[in-house]
């Protein structure tokens, strides 16, 4: 059954061969422009493309001929890719290292799916939980639910970090144009006060829910603020008459998987949305960990949200390799990292409201894919996960862009783009504003492919002493993924396309997409410092010099909060 634990020497034979034939094809491929490529194919703009769950994807912009591809689908086949797509979905425990099943595919799979974990379905669980948040979310939006003194809920700050946060923020900001006014979002992570002190400082505790997140509830961060905030809430609406628990129950809800350290805080698990330990945080917005996205879009908006991460899904499990878009992606991606040598990918997004989708992607990516051991615990034999970064455009245009265009290293881009505004307006000329938006997007993907010539230039009546400066080399890789509006249900295909690419990327590495033992690393490392800080007396410290070091300038220098 786990055919997906390691990858057997047979299989690994076979890899190595067509790793080194994708090496020896790149080196081969090496000096063709893609203007030399276009210039071959008169429909190459046409035939690289792929479309699914209303995503289409044109990747002829990317450094790659037919024979690449095949070379790359062959690599798959190689790493049983098709056999390994099948034991996530049957719920094998495919990460090894934490003993896992890895299923967020079934938070969106239909009422009538079956996912099974130890022999039992979990799909209606998942559709309990769901049933309860649409009940908990239309009760705050139509104002049935008020706080503790009656005043109906204006504010809701959801409280996590990590997984427990970038994914809701990024989707409250992606639906923003379907969010309800009225109610006003807020999200805080980082243990600096200061974050929680901005969110809270013009509001009224009165009218202000904190949906507590975390997957564990034992996060240092996430503990912390939601501590601060039953300290704001009490403060202002604890009395001596009324047991604060009374207070907690209007103000606070937990999602999580701890019910007991729900408990322990003071959240009564009745106020408690569970999920579970198949679900990994960064891979959890469309579980209860969305439930700050459902309050604020409502649950048909969510639910098409999640009608749109299954249609990927679908895609992801059904379609032949050569058509199936999370495959392509993420091949691509390999190529470019191991076979061109780019150690980043550039995400932008020209559509204001993914203005967070870059940081969510860095999440997504570089959490699961930047590992240097394989399933067998071997050290990997090349580079792993890629840098994701981006903003969106045109903002970048006008920064870093001038580094792609003309830099030292290459920076395969991800241009995302949308037919339709979500807020459509005309610009000076009478002309229409999304135009000139879409109209950047086109023009950046051709001029990174193509270039301008030192020919170009100097035709321009450039003078010669700065014809190297205007040159654009071109043949820097890119593709455009295409959509008709952002909206629910595209947002939901678009994660689930890069969740999928990302599994991609980790079977032909060999890697554990799903565990996160560097930023384990982070948490317990922390504690320790944290309570020599604290300590009255100068503490023994055992640290390096540089830390020891910096701690005890640190003591010197603080000042305690009384
Ligand atoms: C995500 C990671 C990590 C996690 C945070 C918060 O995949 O595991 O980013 O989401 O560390 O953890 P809790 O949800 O347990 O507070």
């Amino acid at each position: 059954m786990n055919s997906s634990l390691s990858i057997p020497s047979s299989v690994a034979l076979v890899w190595r061969s067509q790793w080194h034939a994708l090496q020896a094809h790149a080196e081969q491929l090496g000096p063709r422009h893609l203007s030399e490529l276009f210039a071959a194919d008169p429909l190459r703009g046409e035939r690289l493309q792929a479309e699914a769950a209303g995503l289409y994807l044109d990747y002829s912009k990317q450094r790659v001929t037919d024979e690449t591809l095949r070379l790359l689908l062959e690599l798959a086949g190689a790493c049983s890719l098709e056999e390994r797509i099948a034991a996530m979905f049957h719920g094998d425990k495919i990460n090894t290292t934490e003993d896992r099943a890895v299923l967020h595919v079934a938070l969106r799979a239909p009422a009538d799916a079956q996912f099974c974990v130890d022999g039992r379905n979990i799909v209606p669980d998942v559709q309990a939980v769901l049933e309860r948040m649409a009940i908990f979310a239309e009760s705050v939006r139509s104002g049935a639910w008020t706080g503790h003194t009656g005043k109906r809920v204006r504010n809701v700050i959801n409280i996590g970090i990590g997984g427990s946060d970038l994914g809701p923020v990024m989707a409250y900001e992606a639906l923003r144009a379907y969010s309800r006014r009225d109610l006003r979002f807020r999200f805080v992570s980082n243990v600096d006060s200061t974050d929680f002190v901005e969110a809270t400082r013009d509001l009224d505790p009165a009218e202000t829910l904190f949906i507590v997140c975390s997957k564990t509830f034992s996060t240092l961060e996430t503990l912390t603020n939601a501590h601060a905030a039953r300290d704001w809430c009490l403060q202002a609406l604890g009395d001596a008459n009324v047991a604060d628990r009374r207070v907690v129950a209007k103000h606070f809800v937990a999602v999580s998987t701890n019910a007991d350290g729900v408990a322990e805080f003071g959240i009564d698990t009745a106020q408690m949305f569970g999920f579970w330990d198949w679900v990994g945080g960064r891979y959890s917005m469309d579980s209860a960990i969305g439930l700050s996205t459902m309050l604020a879009v409502g649950a048909d908006h969510f639910r098409s949200m999640l009608a749109g991460f299954y249609a990927m899904d679908e895609h992801f499990r059904t379609t032949p390799l050569h058509r199936n878009l999370p495959v392509l992606m993420g091949l691509l991606a390999i190529w470019n990292a191991n076979f061109l040598g780019a150690s980043t990918v550039a995400v932008l997004p020209y559509e204001q409201y993914l203005k967070r989708f870059p940081a969510y992607l860095q999440q997504l990516t570089m959490e699961s894919n930047g590992k240097h051991v394989t399933l067998n615990g071997a050290r990997v034999h090349c580079a792993t996960g890629p840098i994701y970064w981006g903003e969106p455009g045109t903002n970048g245009q006008h920064s870093f862009y001038q580094l792609i265009h003309q830099g030292t290293r290459l920076i395969p881009c991800d241009f995302i783009g949308f037919c339709q505004a979500l807020n459509p307006m005309p610009d000076q000329h009478g002309g229409d504003q999304h135009d000139l938006l879409m109209a950047n997007l086109f023009a950046q993907s051709e001029a990174l492919a193509f270039g301008k010539s030192a020919d170009q230039v100097k035709a321009e009546g450039t003078p010669v002493a700065q014809v190297p400066h205007r040159t654009f080399e071109g043949n820097r890789p890119s593709t455009t993924l295409l959509a008709a509006r952002l909206d629910p249900y595209t947002l939901g295909a678009l994660v689930a396309l890069y969740e999928h690419s990302v599994f991609v990327q980790g079977i032909i590495w060999n890697i554990d997409s799903f565990d996160q033992w560097g930023v384990e690393l982070g948490k317990a490392l922390a504690k320790r410092t944290a309570a020599e800080i604290a300590s009255g007396e100068d503490p023994e410290l055992n640290h390096d010099s540089s830390t020891n070091t910096l701690i005890r300038r640190y003591r010197r220098q603080r000042v305690p909060c009384t």
